[in-house]
């Protein structure tokens, strides 16, 4: 390319709007919506979406290479984020998906954790083991009682055992890694466990018995979990060299539920008086396709690996614009963060595209969990349950109506 070649006119002139348009998405308040079912209140903007990406990591910004200011490398869509709360910093480890269909992981950081999240300047360097990845994503984040931040996400590979015309197959795997600052990272061998595939592999905050801590989802197939499936727990020795030899399945796949067809862990559990909570989605399926929503669950203070509490169906479901993107009516989560207040921001993204906020708190999440009824599993048994509540409403409405004769 000449480079003393006359910049085109109008060079100039465009990349003034595209800035100001950029900086005015970054800069623009998020508002919390009005009306919510107060468990959680939900906030009118996403936090983040492909057009929050730098200007840089898409545009050749050089007129004599780019004369026309052509987006040179596309980013296609922002999710599935792991979450920290870091030096008074909101930080989300965000799965960014570039035009050309492979994820990375990219910091973005916000001084209040609702709006201005902005990415740092380059992606993470996420070093590599002797078997490169294909593709990495969902990372969740774990401060551990040792001192570390560890990144868990999923390492996706092609098949090797798949046949030559099928370009498609892939394996699955859980990947390890860990950091004091997000930026530099120590890579461990990808965790071994008795299952063919992992996903929504998620480290648990503290030892048990001595021991390292997962969260699992055991899997057959890349998509399909197969005859297993479920959220699984299993115990490591050595985080450096992690290996699972027993896993057990804590919260099953059942019947005619949200978690009919699969489901995994969300970020790691918080742990509160009553118990670890948890954040987790269920995948059912229909015509459309696969539906995902979140559904929460309390495990023992003592025992993580035991359920205690399950309200029935889910906490958050797609809803408006967030039924519809890459893989439509899915919302997933893979990071929250609770302040010091008890105010927990839960980030979720919607159909595979952009990331969301909703906030609430860990006394709302408890009483969500400990008084919403479980699932009842059959038709006649909620009505029952419903029924239960209205009875209950009624004698109420008499009451306070007799009190004001
Ligand atoms: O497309 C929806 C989600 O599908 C996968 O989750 P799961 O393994 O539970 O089906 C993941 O690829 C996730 O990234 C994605 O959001």
């Amino acid at each position: 390319m000449d480079t003393n070649k006359v910049v085109p006119v109008h060079f100039e002139e465009r990349i003034r709007k595209i800035k100001t348009s950029h900086e005015a998405l970054l800069n623009r308040i998020n508002r919390r919506l009005e009306g919510g079912n107060g468990i959680f209140d939900r906030y009118r903007y996403p936090v983040l979406t492909a057009e929050h990406t730098p200007l840089e990591w898409r545009y050749d910004f050089d007129p004599g290479k780019n004369p026309y200011l052509m987006e040179r490398m596309g980013i296609n869509t922002v999710f599935n984020p792991g979450a920290i709360k870091l030096n008074g910093k909101y930080l989300l480890v965000a799965r960014i998906e570039g035009a050309d269909r492979k994820s990375f992981f990219a910091v973005a950081e916000s001084p209040n954790g609702v709006d201005n999240f902005r990415f740092w300047n380059y992606p993470i360097t996420m070093p590599e083991t002797d078997d490169p990845d294909v593709n990495v994503y969902d990372i969740r984040l774990t401060e551990h009682e040792d001192g570390w931040i560890y990144g868990v996400f999923c390492t996706e590979r092609k098949d090797p055992d798949a046949p030559a015309h099928d370009t498609s197959a892939a394996t699955a795997q859980a990947a390890i890694a860990r950091t004091k600052d997000l930026i530099t990272w120590e890579r461990f061998p990808d965790l071994k466990t008795p299952s063919n595939q992992q996903r929504n592999v998620v480290l648990h905050p503290e030892f048990f018995n001595g021991k390292y801590a997962f969260y699992t989802r055991p899997q057959e197939g890349f998509i399909d979990t197969g005859s297993g499936g479920g959220i699984g727990w299993g115990l490591c020795d050595d985080i450096e060299n992690p290996v699972i030899h027993k896993e057990e399945i804590i919260d099953e796949r059942e019947y005619h539920t949200i978690k009919e067809l699969k489901n995994g862990q969300g970020p790691p559990p918080l742990k509160t008086n009553e118990g670890w909570l948890h954040l987790a989605h269920g995948v059912r399926a229909c015509a459309a396709g696969l539906r995902y929503v979140l559904y929460m669950f309390l495990t023992d203070v003592n025992e993580p690996n035991r359920i205690i509490r399950q309200p029935a169906g889910y906490l958050i479901a797609p809803e408006g614009e967030e039924r519809v993107g890459d893989v439509s009516n899915v919302v997933f989560s893979s990071g929250w963060i609770e302040d010091d207040d008890g105010t927990v921001f839960i980030y979720y993204a919607s159909s595979d595209t952009r990331v969301h906020v909703a906030t609430t708190t860990v006394d709302k999440l408890l009483d969500y969990v400990l008084n919403t009824p479980p699932d009842s599993l059959r038709s006649s048994a909620c009505v029952a349950q419903r029924n239960e509540l209205i009875t209950r409403n009624l004698e109420l409405r008499k009451w306070i109506h007799n009190e004001n004769k």
